[in-house]
């Protein structure tokens, strides 16, 4: 059920998407164009039709797409005599649904009691009144013993999830200190960010049939140009995407807020009209999470999908919208180059150091160390000395040029 104003878009066909998801079967669907009411959200007639329909198709439950006032739940499940979610919680069922890692659960129960603490003492006093359908079970509780219980469980989880966030924070410091660039995938669900990522860095991570499939991180290496850098698989983005769901993920997310390029990736296999919505979505939660200031590098996925005629002007009718635009298929690795090439450009160059040293075992750990941390380009032994070409990020030549002195080098190139 949508109730939504004339302007507005109908997304009843992304809120059947969402329920699949969540493992519903969508028996019917209805909208209504007019403001909202404060009891139902919906019109009086329009309450009266939908029961109707409820009981005719025999639902088990309504799902509302706009944001519902705890109230309003009450007062539609005591006309429909069924239970009534909103988007959100539909969001977080899938979400509960989806989960695997122990992170992703820990963020999606905080959103949930996040959810329940807002809505607690209006739920109280609602289930005081009568029975209703989603509103049992509550009446035995307090208000405060209730409030406080969840006060105390939101902390463990937030303690538990602080520990991650750290270890996390810990990592990313490590990795810029060995010279890595970082790439961060963004985009709405279903875009075919795991599909680009499981192509780039030649990794199995779960392609999905549905939305949501991916809820965590996972962070891998690949070469780019022979730089080494690292790119990162992440949650999707969707309309409506209430702001608790974004602060639960926001350590997920974080991945994204300190990487040095986001990669944004676009579903090109949908109306002009839909991809801009999307992207406009994109662009706004890419804000909304803290990543500001980050060069974003836009990958139109799916072309194998479109005629080439198709493709350019949906290049040309983004070019206003979306920064450094490149048409790829994840899926048929097509342009995959092009995507490579842009993604470089964003990069800063590497210094090139040819050097010599005296071979000692001491030189020897630094060489391997070198291998690890480094691209060597060439190594010549001869006699007592070692000659190298490696290439190195700006900022992490200093260390190794303060370590060739001291194990007696000479530098005869910089470059
Ligand atoms: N035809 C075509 N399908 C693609 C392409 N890339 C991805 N897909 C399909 O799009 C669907 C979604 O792909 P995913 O890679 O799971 O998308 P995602 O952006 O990671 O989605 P979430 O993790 O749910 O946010 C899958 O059915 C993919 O097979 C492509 O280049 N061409
Ligand atoms: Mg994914």
């Amino acid at each position: 059920m949508q109730r939504r104003l004339k302007g507005e878009l109908n997304s009843l066909k992304e809120l059947k998407s969402l329920g699949e998801a969540a493992g519903y079967v969508t028996v019917a669907a209805i909208e209504q164009i007019r403001k909202p009411s404060s009891r139902f959200q919906i019109g009086r007639g329009k309450v009266e039709e939908l029961t109707r329909l409820v009981k005719e198709k025999n639902a088990q439950k309504v799902i509302f797409d706009n944001r519902l006032k705890t109230v309003q739940v009450y007062n539609l499940a005591k006309e429909t005599n069924v239970e009534v979610i909103d988007r959100f919680q539909l969001i977080l069922e899938m979400f509960t649904h989806r989960a695997s890692t122990t992170e992703a659960k820990l963020q999606i129960q905080l959103a949930r009691l996040r959810y329940e603490m807002a809505h607690a003492r209006e739920k109280v006093r609602l289930a005081r009144k009568q029975e209703q359908p989603g509103f049992g079970g509550l009446g035995a509780y307090e208000v405060d013993v209730y409030h406080e219980s969840i006060r105390r469980q939101v902390k463990t989880i937030q303690d538990k999830l602080e520990s991650t966030k750290r270890k996390r924070s810990l990592h990313r410091t490590r990795r810029k200190e060995l010279g890595f660039a970082s790439i961060s995938l963004a985009g709405y669900t279903y875009a075919g960010k795991s599909t680009l990522f499981n192509t780039l860095v030649n990794e199995a991570v779960p392609i999905g049939k549905g939305l949501f499939t991916t809820l965590s991180t996972t962070t891998r290496a690949f070469e780019l140009f022979g730089k080494r850098t690292l790119l990162t698989d992440t949650v999707g983005f969707i309309d409506k995407l209430p702001l608790e769901l974004i602060k639960a993920f926001q350590s997920t997310l974080e991945e994204t807020i300190f990487s040095d390029l986001i990669l944004l990736v676009i579903d090109a296999n949908q109306p002009l009209e839909e991809i801009k919505r999307k992207l406009s979505i994109n662009l706004d939660t890419i804000q909304k999470i803290g990543a500001y200031g980050i060069p974003i590098v836009t990958a139109l996925n799916k072309i194998d999908l479109l005629s080439r005629n198709e493709v350019e002007e949906q290049k040309e009718a983004l070019k206003e919208f979306a920064l450094n635009i490149v048409p790829i298929s994840a899926l048929e690795s097509e342009n995959l180059d092009l995507l490579k090439e842009e993604l470089a450009k964003h990069f800063k160059s590497y210094v090139r150091v040819c050097f010599s040293i005296p071979i000692s075992n001491e030189t020897m750990s630094f060489i391997s160390w070198l291998f690890k941390e480094t691209i060597v380009k060439k190594l010549n032994y001869e006699h007592n000395y070692a000659d190298l070409v490696i290439e190195v990020l700006p900022e992490f030549s200093e260390k190794v040029l303060a370590r060739i002195k001291k194990y007696d080098g000479t530098v005869k190139e910089l470059v």
